[in-house]
């Protein structure tokens, strides 16, 4: 019989814990491919941020450390640098990333450190129970803006793709989604691409992928799909903002 699917061996066993039909799982089944697939599984170190984010250490079955919330971009510097032969990413949510970790990003990213960033980009704080992060769209409701994001007084969402790619050093940004197959097979290409930009030297490599939370967005995951597709996609255009590289994924 002919084998048509499998597990990466980059993914443990376990069970996963992500709410039913969290985009999280998506992410982690595409990085777990791509490193795979690029055989890397060995070199493989993830940084693993706070948030959901951070259960992705149940699954990732390669080195990982934890980071402090925000942290993960200042952590990945210090250890790739020490050790440049292995292929360093860090795995953070919005809130972790835009919020609290906005500094360490900017200047990871200005610095043009040779790591990959893979943000998970689901517009609102999942794990703490559903805060504004820095991503809610204007007039999405949250625990702290329950009457929906008002930008004169908590201003606008924050397009973490485009604000990066305005630096001079990054080699690769770009935005996909996971709400379809087709959207998922381009994040995976992006994925491997930044992977592979990272082995080469070329530098420092961002991949947004527009996510979900079904639970805080009090939303089945089916309607989650068009959600994306028709509101959250709409602010955060798919694309890829810098290309720096010639390397085939
Ligand atoms: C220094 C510090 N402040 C606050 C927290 C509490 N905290 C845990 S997860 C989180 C937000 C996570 O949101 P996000 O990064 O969007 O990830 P998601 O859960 O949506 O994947 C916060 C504020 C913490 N762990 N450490
Ligand atoms: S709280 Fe949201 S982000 Fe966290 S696992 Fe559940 S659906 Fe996913």
């Amino acid at each position: 019989m002919k084998t048509l699917y499998t597990k990466p061996l980059s993914l443990r066993e376990n069970g996963h814990k992500y709410c039913p039909g969290c985009m999280h799982g998506i992410a982690n089944r595409i990085i777990g491919e791509a490193v795979d697939e690029l055989a890397i599984r060995r070199e493989m170190v993830g940084v693993i941020a706070v948030g959901c984010a951070n259960l992705s250490q149940l699954y990732f079955n390669f080195d990982l450390i934890g980071a402090a919330h925000g942290r993960a971009a200042a952590v990945a510097t210090g250890y790739k640098r020490m050790a440049k032969d292995r292929v360093v990413m860090c795995y953070q949510g919005d809130g972790d990333l835009a919020s609290i970790g906005i500094a360490e990003t900017l200047h990871a990213a200005n610095r043009g450190e040779n790591i990959t960033v893979i943000f998970i980009n689901n517009c609102i704080y999942g794990m703490t129970g559903g805060q504004m992060a820095p991503t809610t769209l204007i007039g999405q409701k949250s625990t702290t803006t329950i009457y929906g994001r008002n930008a004169s007084t908590e201003g606008y969402p924050i397009r973490m793709a485009e604000l990066i790619s305005q630096l001079e050093a990054p080699a690769y940004v770009a935005r996909f989604a996971l709400n379809s197959p087709r959207n998922i097979n381009d994040a995976k290409k992006g994925i491997k691409k930044a992977f592979t930009n990272q082995i080469n030297n070329k530098g420092y490599s961002f991949v947004e992928l527009l996510s979900n939370c079904p639970t805080n967005w009090k939303m089945n995951p089916k309607d989650t799909l068009d959600h994306v597709s028709n509101v959250t996609s709409k602010y955060f255009p798919l694309g890829v903002y810098r290309d720096k590289t010639e390397v085939e994924e």
